[in-house]
């Protein structure tokens, strides 16, 4: 284990965003200590640190808060270049950039609207769902993983709730957008994905999964 130096993660073990920066700080081998906070009752740590948003995952490296986790991926790549998560050249940088925005800012929006939604509102929110993984189904053809042949890189670490939360989502939300004759670059990835031991021994409990979503689309969508 490299040493951190210094080296604090403020996050919620559920969170898909926190578990980005656990897959990749195990990925490189770096120690640090994890602080698990409660969201319906936020540490005034938390609140300092980030107190424009008062989210997690907050990495604090000596000291100081890094925010957001795609950031957080990023300074951690440049400040430990063991295992680089990153590809080397600046256009392959901007590709998996462009892509981590579309997975967070149009994916993660459309399943997030279908997981809080009802009826017509759901049906769309769906449809948007199902075009955005078909998008990232192409971008998939040929690879075994975003990242490449060999390694998983920054794009799958952002792809990963794809490979484990999406399946909870689905299940609370009451609907079914990922499967494997639809999808089967996708469905192929989640396995190889979640094969890697650095994301197969740090994924949340199903039942924890179950109860945060259930709670969470209990206050959305009361019946
Ligand atoms: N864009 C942020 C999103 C972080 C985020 O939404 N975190 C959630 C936990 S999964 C949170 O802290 N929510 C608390 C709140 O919204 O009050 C990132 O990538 O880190």
């Amino acid at each position: 284990m490299a040493a951190g130096g210094n080296l604090k993660l403020l996050g919620t073990r559920h969170s898909m965003f926190t578990q980005r920066v656990v897959w990749a700080l195990k990925l490189k081998g770096i120690e640090y200590e994890f602080i698990e906070e409660d969201l319906v009752n936020k540490s005034s740590l938390l609140i300092a640190l980030n107190p424009v948003h008062k989210k997690v995952p907050i990495l604090v490296h000596g000291g100081k808060p890094i925010i957001d986790s795609k950031i957080i991926l990023e300074y951690i790549d440049e400040t430990w270049k063991e295992r680089p998560l990153f590809p080397q050249h600046s256009p392959e940088r901007a590709y998996v950039r462009f892509w981590a925005a579309f997975i967070d800012d149009k994916l993660m929006e459309a399943s997030k609207k279908a997981f809080a939604s009802t009826g017509d509102d759901q049906v769309k929110a769906i449809e948007l769902t199902v075009e955005a993984l078909q998008l990232l189904e192409e971008e998939l053809r040929g690879k075994k993983f975003f990242g490449g042949d060999q390694e998983i890189g920054f794009l799958d670490i952002v792809a990963g709730w794809i490979a484990y939360w999406l399946q909870f989502i689905e299940e609370i939300g009451g609907f079914k957008v990922m499967d494997s004759t639809r999808f089967p670059c996708l469905d192929l990835w989640t396995k190889n994905f979640l094969q890697v031991p650095s994301i197969e021994q740090n994924l949340p409990p199903p039942d924890e999964l179950r109860n945060v979503f259930s709670a969470i689309r209990m206050a959305m969508c009361p019946k």
